[in-house]
Parts: C-alpha cells; structure tokens; sequence
C-alpha cells in the first residue's frame, strides 16, 4: 500500500479514529479512507446525474454537445429517473426491515415466534388503536396478529392510501391529497419507481420527481414508521438510559463482539444470550472475563436505546473497529456493512459472520439466523466468538482508551414522560418553552459519514452552534453516535454547549440539551414529535408552521435522500452538507429547491460549511417564528420554584 496522502487527524476529529488510523497505516491495512483517496477525481457525470444506463442503447452521457441520449432522454429526465431510482432504493431499505419486523410480529401472534415476546404490550395497544383496531378485551397475542395484518396491507394495498399517513396533522394530509402524493401500498411505490424509470415510460422530470416524494412518503409514514412501532412493541419503548460510546469501551480481558447492521432482531437475541449465565462460563473457560457486546451503526443505536449497550462507532468506525485487534466476531446483517470488511480482518483475527440470507459477503463466514431457534443459534454465535479469542495476537492488539459517557433513549413517549410525568405527560413545556423563546426552535440531525468529509466534524461544529442559539437537537443514524462521541449526549453538556434558555430547559428537565431518538428508521420519530408539537397547540396547524429544521450533513446512503425527501414532502424543511447527485438539471434543482417549497411549504438546501448552514437554519426558524407571532426575544429571567411548577416539570 502507498503512503497515506492525509494525516490521519485530517480524516476524523476523534482520538480514538486518529489513534486507529494511524495504526491501519502501521499494519499496512487498507480502509475507505485510503480508497478515497485513490479514487481521485470521480465521475463528473455521475455526480451531476447525468449518466443514463437505464437502457442498452447507451450508457449515454448528456453533454452540451449531446443534448439527449439515444433515445431522445434529455438531462431533465435523466437526472429525475436516475434521483427516483436511488429514493427507491433508499426507501425499499427501511420497509423490507420494517416487512421482517412485521411478518415477526405475526408470527408472535400465531405462537410460532420462538423465544420472541411481545414485550410492551401497552405499545401494541397504544399503536393498535392508533390505527383503529378495538383493543379493549383482545388478548394481546391476538391483536399482535390483527395489527400485524394491518401491517402487512400497508405495504400491499394497491389504491387505498396508507393508513399511518392519517397519523400525520390533518392539514398536511389535505396538502398530500392537494398534490395527489398520498402513496398506496409501500411495495407498490417501489415497483411503480422501476416502472416509471424503465427507458420509455416516464419523461416529464416534474411528473417523476412528484413520485419521489409520493414513494418517500411511503417509506417515512409507512415503512420507517412500522419499523419503529414494531420494533418498539416487540422490544420495548425506549426510556432513557445511560451508556458509552467510541473505541474504547472494547477491552483487552473481555472477548469482545460487535453487531453491526440495522435490523434489531438478532441483536436483542445476542443482548440477551451474552447474559446467559452458560455463556458467561464459556467465556471464562476461555480465559476472558466474559462478553463485550457493542454495536456499530444503526444496529447499535437499537441495542443502545433499549439496554444501553454501547456504541463502537459510527459508519466510517466499521473498520477501525477491527484495526483495534480485539474484536473476536463482528456480526453484519444489513445496510451500511461494508464489502471491505473481510479484507481488514484478514489482517487480524476477526471473523465476520453474516446473519442475513439477503446479504452475503464474500469473505464472510455465512450464517443467516431463524427467527424461531433463534436464541440458540445467538449462543453458539457467541461460543464461536469465545472459541477464537484464543487466537487474538496480543502484539496487534491496540485499544484507544478513548470514550465518552451518554444518555440515550428518548422516543416520543420518553420526552411527553420526561416534560411532564406520567400524570401529565405531554409536550406543553416543550411547546411553551418554544412559544417564550426559551427554546428558539428544534433542529432534526440526521444520516451517515462520508469519507468525503472529515469523520463527525460538520456534524459536531453544527450541533454546537445550534445549541449556544437555543436550538433543541434532536439525533438520529450516525449523526447521533458522532454527538455521543464528542460528549455531547449528557445533561452536562448543556452547562458548557447550550444558549441560556436551552440551558434553563435542560436543567429543569434534567435533560441533555442532544436527544438520541434511535436509528434511521426511527426518523420517523421525529415527524412524531413534530406532529405531537402541532397537536399540542399554540405553534401552529401544521408541519411547515412549526419550527423545526432536519440536516443531512455527512449523509451518503440512499436511505438518507428518501429521509430527506419525506421530511420535505412533510413539510420541514431539509439542510444537506453537500448536494444530491442532480446538478446536471437546472430543472430539477429548481424543482427541489424552490418549487416544492410552494408546493410543501419547505425544501431542500445544500449548505457545504457547517457555520453557514447553522445560519440558514437559524433563518427558516426565524422566519417560522415570525410567521407564527412568537418572534421576540426571549425573556432572560432566573427560574424560580413557581417557573419551573410552570414549566410542568
Ligand atoms: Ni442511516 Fe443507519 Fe449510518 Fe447512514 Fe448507514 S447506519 S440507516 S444510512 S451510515 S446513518
């Protein structure tokens, strides 16, 4: 391997990446970084969108020269067919995740779950008449089936809308059916997407780029929506909890597991079976001291919101992970698992072990887990990771003694828990804090890393101008993982990072100025307490009246794109750290742009430096504030016994 181009704290801001960095460079491994570096320049045409393979004519490239491809496609509708197929693919993502929770759940329901429960039978039945369903009197095996029914129609309902777009605010589902977006049935939309962009089908770019946001609908109300609602009701709804993140919490005496992927049922298995007490012996046998169970990506968000396991890392962590020389086993499943991966553990003595049949990697020892023996298949996945703990070579083995401490936890019920008790659980202070100017305003921080950027460094200079303006964080994906690293996800951190006002909250509440809403999917958490922020009343009757903002800024996945489109098409406005891959079609950037803010009332925009975009949100919530009359300065006035009764907490 070639010298590195970067030092390596030009590639990530936290010493933990920087010390495993360095370290991959000693060993002589490759990682992404490094291929970024190689791949130099990339695709101008890819990069603005105008590559078109969609048929065998081409692939054609648009140019000034050559207007149109073969067939007469012109950059208009190359860019728009080429942004709904990656939408597609984005939202296929989170709904086939979404589609195993529920055929899971059904399955729990008919007796034939395994060792599954339902967990948080108050969640089935909370959701359960969300949706309709008379739950009073139902034992709860059965509703788990007539829900999961329910379920399962959302995705293969052909014209009937979807049924959890009625949990959205009234007003916004008048402007869906205003701009005929309301999708039917998920997996229609995604086959409708490769129909429309099949050569020959679709042309007119304002036609197809409608059905982005109808299909990215699909998968925020729909898809991610029934992920997080099952995944709560099977594994429960997350509280708070306090926990640890970065590289350091992997030690040297323990054998040490990673899970690593998206979908949660395996993990809450392994969760479970690294506590069995005969597994606990086995890896004492072994030598070690017992199990280090960790999670990277989105995976470890799960685990981490419903049993504070700690987080290794984020996206761009995956393979320093390895570098440590102290991981036995790292499980991938699904999503954002690297092909690379068998490559860096080659170096060392990690196996990693695919548990998903739709997703093989080469180079990694296969086994895909059953739903129904799937606590013992948890545990002889963990004997094999004790069976070759004996074969870590101490000489490779350095941990970064580098983390940082965390509450995480906060869904939806948590915060109406957390603002007011369980007699009056709700979002009023939050809402009255907003109105008063205590808080200016709520700023979703959303997606992935991208070696394009340095690791977490828009994300956490972001999040902190945010806070000393007032703004209430919310996290999700990565993005949340980058916060906890940086020490950012305790009540503490709003005594050095917080505005007076947000500070005043966090103190009352006793809550981090950063709240940790979960994992992609659970992006669908946030439309939640942004619906809940327009029912509670006082800001507004809709989506685009409240002043909330959502950012992408290190995104790379094409999950992220179809977040960013449903919160548009939601009506909050979307800051992206750099652009989509449309720049080819002034049209459609106008379309995303400019045009969907008079059709949504918000849009996107692309903010390349994190001090900028602090700015530009700071103006949409502005402007909202000013919108809704509650545009003053905030009072500044020391909290007595009497505020904080008022406060509601
Ligand atoms: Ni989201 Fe989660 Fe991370 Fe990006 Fe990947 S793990 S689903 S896509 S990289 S935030």
């Amino acid at each position: 391997m070639e010298k590195s181009q970067k030092p390596a704290e030009e590639r990530a801001c936290d010493l933990a990446s920087i010390e495993a960095i360095r370290k991959a460079e000693a060993d002589c491994v490759d990682l992404s970084f490094f291929r970024m570096d190689r791949q130099g320049a990339q695709c101008g045409f890819g990069l603005k969108g105008l590559c078109c393979r969609i048929c065998h004519m081409g692939p054609c490239r648009i140019t000034n020269k050559t207007p149109q491809g073969v067939c007469g496609a012109d950059a208009d509708t190359v860019v728009a067919r080429n942004f709904l197929r990656e939408v597609a693919g984005g939202s296929a993502a989170h709904s086939d995740h979404a589609r195993h929770l529920v055929l899971l759940l059904g399955k729990i329901g008919q007796g034939k779950g395994g060792e599954y429960a339902i967990k948080d039978e108050p969640a089935l039945r909370r959701i359960a008449k969300s949706y309709g369903i008379e739950e009073q009197g139902v034992p709860a095996r059965d509703l788990a089936v007539r829900l999961a029914e329910l379920m399962i129609g959302e995705f293969t309902s052909q014209e009937e809308p979807l049924k959890t777009l009625k949990l959205a605010p009234l007003s916004r589902q008048g402007v869906w059916q205003k701009r005929e977006i309301a999708p039917a049935g998920i997996d229609r939309m995604v086959v409708e997407s490769m129909h429309r962009t099949h050569m020959g089908v679709d042309h007119d770019y304002r036609n197809v780029l409608l059905h982005v946001f109808r299909l990215a609908l699909a998968d925020g109300w729909g898809g991610s929506r029934i992920a997080s609602q099952v995944s709560d009701i099977l594994f429960g709804t997350p509280f708070p909890v306090r926990s640890t993140a970065n590289l350091g919490i992997l030690r040297e005496e323990t054998v040490n597991v990673l899970v690593h992927g998206h979908e949660p049922a395996l993990s809450e298995m392994l969760a479970a079976a690294s506590n069995d007490p005969e597994i606990k012996d086995y890896a004492k046998k072994a030598g070690a001291q017992g199990i280090t169970l960790a999670g990277i990506c989105c995976t470890a968000n799960e685990i981490l919101m419903r049993h504070g396991i700690p987080l290794a890392g984020n996206f761009l962590q995956q393979e320093l992970a390895i570098v440590t020389g102290a991981v036995e086993m790292m499980m991938i499943d699904v999503q954002c698992c690297m092909p690379g991966l068998p490559d860096v553990a080659k170096a060392y003595h990690t196996e990693i072990v695919s548990t998903s049949g739709i997703a093989k990697t080469a180079g990694a020892v296969s086994a895909p887990f059953h739903t129904d023996r799937a606590y013992d298949e948890a545990k002889s996945l963990l004997k094999r990771a004790i069976d070759n703990y004996g074969n870590r070579d101490p000489k490779k083995v350095a941990i970064p003694q580098h983390s940082s401490p965390l509450v995480a936890g906060f869904s939806v019920e948590s915060i109406k828990y957390m603002l007011g008790g369980s007699y009056r659980a709700s979002f009023r202070p939050l809402n009255d804090a907003i109105i008063q100017g205590r808080i200016r305003g709520v700023v979703g921080i959303v997606g992935c890393n991208n070696p394009k950027t340095k690791l977490d460094s828009y994300i956490n200079t972001l999040t902190k101008e945010l806070l000393a303006e007032n703004v209430l964080v919310l996290k999700t994906g990565c993005a949340a993982i980058a916060s906890a690293k940086e020490g950012n996800l305790t009540p503490e951190a709003a005594y050095q990072l917080a505005g007076h006002g947000l500070k005043e909250v966090c103190e009352a509440v006793g809550m981090p100025p950063v709240l940790h809403m979960g994992s992609c999917v659970d992006n669908s958490r946030l439309l939640e307490a942004a619906t809940e922020i327009v029912s509670e009343g006082g800001l507004g009757d809709d989506l685009s009246d409240v002043p909330v903002v959502g950012v992408a800024p290190e995104w790379m996945s094409e999950k992220a794109i179809a977040i960013g489109c449903y919160f548009v098409a939601s009506g909050i406005d979307v800051i992206l750290g750099h652009p989509f891959y449309v720049s080819g079609s002034d049209n459609v950037v106008k379309f995303l742009g400019v045009e969907a803010k008079e059709m949504f009332g918000a849009s996107f925009h692309v903010h390349e430096d994190p001090r900028e975009a602090a700015q530009a949100i700071l103006q949409i919530i502005d402007e909202r504030r000013e919108r809704l009359g509650i545009n003053r300065k905030a009072e500044r006035k020391l909290m007595d016994m009497k505020d904080r009764r008022e406060l509601g907490v």
